[in-house]
């Protein structure tokens, strides 16, 4: 298991601190810039391991980075610290925005992002909590992340923690029935300590979403399946903070947060063959300049 960057959660704890004083336009700086570190990291991490999922991590980036540098109760010093939040990317593919954004936070150092995906690294192309600190399950078969965060939830419940779960899926992993049991369940027990986000980027492995099987109205589906739903854009740091909010109603929260897949470089935005495509060269060169600028 990789150990805490302590000089780095250190750097974080300062950023938060500096964070909860800002002013909301303020905020939206800290954050965007954090973003667009993370953006850049990913890019080296997956061009150095000639493989990953990088328009994903692009659409999913400004809500880890929300979460991470804004909202959730952790400690990358205690990673199981009994009376944290929980966090599940169950988009588990997007494992290099989760890497990128836990080492940042200081998890583990930043050093080991080269290692992505290579033999022996801790850093599979999936995550995985036993290698991983901060990652709270194993995914990569979609529809799995999502029931674990209900169990979350109703842990912390249970153990009187006041902690909340938060899950992530992609919009076409919504396609997975699994999630529709969990969140009836979730509805059933009230778990308005948990939120789900889509990360509705429209894109799956290779077609739209809506042409491989629609997903609309996404919102009043999960509404009448008990939710408390907020749709926002999903790069809007004001709106994704806003979203994430706690629950006022009684009800889990979902939010379908908009997206675009490949968000941040022009070329890969809305691609659907940059789900998994490694960037050449050329290509590296010119979205580190885009994202230099950015
Ligand atoms: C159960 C399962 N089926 C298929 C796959 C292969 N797969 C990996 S990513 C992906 C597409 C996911 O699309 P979406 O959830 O919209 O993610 P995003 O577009 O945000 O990357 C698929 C089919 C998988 N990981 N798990």
């Amino acid at each position: 298991m990789l150990a805490c960057d302590e000089a780095r959660t250190a750097s974080w704890r300062d950023a938060r601190a500096r964070f909860e004083k800002a002013t909301p336009e303020e905020q939206v700086e800290l954050l965007a810039e954090q973003a667009r570190l993370t953006r850049l990291d990913v890019l080296e991490t997956i061009s150095g391991a000639n493989l990953g999922h990088i328009g994903g991590d692009y659409s999913v980036t400004d809500l880890l980075t929300t979460l991470y540098f804004g909202v959730l109760n952790v400690d990358p010093a205690q990673p199981r610290w009994d009376e944290r939040d929980f966090f599940v990317l169950s988009k588990g593919h997007c494992a290099a925005a989760l890497y990128t954004t836990l080492s940042h936070a200081g998890f583990f150092p930043r050093e080991e992002l080269p290692t992505f995906a290579q033999p022996l690294s801790d850093l599979n192309g999936h995550p995985n909590r036993n290698k991983v600190p901060g990652v709270e399950t194993n995914t990569g078969p979609l529809g799995h992340g999502l029931p674990v965060a209900v169990g979350c939830a109703y842990g912390a419940r249970l153990r009187g923690t006041g902690a909340r779960a938060f899950a992530i899926m992609g919009d076409g992993e919504m396609q997975e029935g699994s999630n529709w049991e969990a969140i009836m369940s979730a509805a059933q027990l009230g778990l308005d300590n948990l939120t789900l986000v889509v990360d509705r980027n429209r894109l799956q492995q290779g077609a739209r979403t809506e042409e491989t099987n629609a997903l609309d109205p996404l919102d009043e589906k999960l509404a009448a399946f008990g939710c408390e739903v907020r749709v926002i854009d999903g790069h809007d740091f004001t709106q994704i903070l806003a979203a994430l909010a706690p629950s006022t109603t009684g009800k889990p929260v979902a939010i379908v947060a908009n997206t675009v897949k490949g968000k941040g470089v022009s070329f890969m935005e809305d691609r659907v063959e940059w789900h998994h495509k490694v960037p050449s060269a050329e290509q590296v060169e010119q979205a580190r300049q885009e994202l230099a600028g950015a």
